[in-house]
């Protein structure tokens, strides 16, 4: 079982993604029962409200090649700050996202609580990209889709340094599932660093069973796992309500296992949820599925066994 003391943080954001829309996702989360439904498995909720940062000037990409860079970084400062809070305080923090910016300081804040703590850390990476691209490489410069290469120390000092110290991780401590879209020079950056990508070749020829079991294979005793889930994991006919939707994910099916074979490990300690958009949704659908599957991640069961 994972810690029962939960955390709600709010990050209103979109200014990392190449679609607005994902900052009402924390609301469409609280409108679907998100904190509701965790206390009713049992959990200590607190929901924090929103964390407050830049709007979205909705900006073309600067000569570096970033959108939104200095929004980027007063955000994930907030995040940052928020996480190692919550972390500090001994309860296990949900981000309410958002774009995937916001996981550079999701992440790093989970960094450095686990230099201190001496814990080992592993990082799940369910989506269907492994936004690992740098500003060069980024075809669109949106910040959505570089956290893993900033996180890895690449990227610029302000965003790669959130944690105190860069790199904040390293490939090896990523697993990442579900990936089908990897831009061409993204590709070469994935190559060279190395990290370990389920991606939907490898669940549909070994299941998602095997794969889940083989990314959470090797946690030592202390590990601190953190889940970064970006709703464009799943297969866009049951989550039509994100920005980048990538066609033949996880099924309906598929998703719960993954959530419930993650629960099962037992070592859950922080939790992103991301990309949700609700105005590419239909009445909040894909932020009800997102709840469903978040009540997996921590433990609901059918007890048919
Ligand atoms: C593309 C880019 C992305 C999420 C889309 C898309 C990245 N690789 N990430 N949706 N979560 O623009 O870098
Ligand atoms: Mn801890
Ligand atoms: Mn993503
Ligand atoms: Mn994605």
């Amino acid at each position: 079982m994972s810690n029962t003391a939960v955390s709600l943080i709010g990050v209103p954001t979109d200014i990392g993604a190449g679609h607005r829309g994902a900052s009402m996702a924390p609301e469409a989360l609280r409108v679907a029962n998100l904190g509701q439904r965790l206390q009713k498995l049992g959990l200590d909720v607190i929901d924090r409200g929103n964390l407050h940062g830049p709007l979205n000037p909705w900006l073309p990409p600067s000569a570096e090649g970033y959108r939104h860079l200095q929004e980027a970084i007063d955000w994930n400062r907030e995040v940052c700050a928020a996480v190692y809070d919550e972390l500090s305080l001994g309860r296990l923090p949900i981000m309410l996202g958002g774009d995937h910016c916001l996981a550079m300081g999701s992440i790093s804040a989970v960094a450095r609580h686990c230099r201190e703590q001496g814990k080992q850390l592993r990082i799940l990476w369910l989506d269907a990209h492994t936004d690992f691209n740098t500003a060069s490489l980024s075809p669109s410069g949106n910040i959505h889709g570089m956290p893993v290469a900033c996180l890895c120390g690449h990227g610029p000092a302000e965003l790669a340094g959130l944690a105190g110290f860069t790199p904040a991780v390293t490939p090896a401590q990523f697993r990442q599932i579900g990936i089908r879209s990897v831009d061409a020079g993204e590709k070469h950056l994935v190559r060279e660093a190395a990290i370990p990508i389920f991606d939907m070749r490898h669940i549909d020829e070994h299941g998602i069973k095997r794969t889940v079991e083989a990314a959470l294979e090797g946690m030592g005793p202390d590990t601190h796992l953190h889940v970064s889930f970006d709703v464009d994991f799943l297969d866009p006919s049951i989550a039509p309500g994100v920005g980048t939707r990538v066609r033949g994910g996880p099924t309906y099916r598929e998703a719960q296992l993954c959530m419930e074979l993650i629960a099962d490990a037992g070592k859950m300690a922080s939790l992103d949820i991301v990309e949700l958009n609700p105005a590419l949704d239909k009445r909040n659908q894909t932020a009800r599925l997102a709840v469903d599957l978040v009540e997996s991640l921590f433990g609901k069961s059918t007890l048919i066994r």
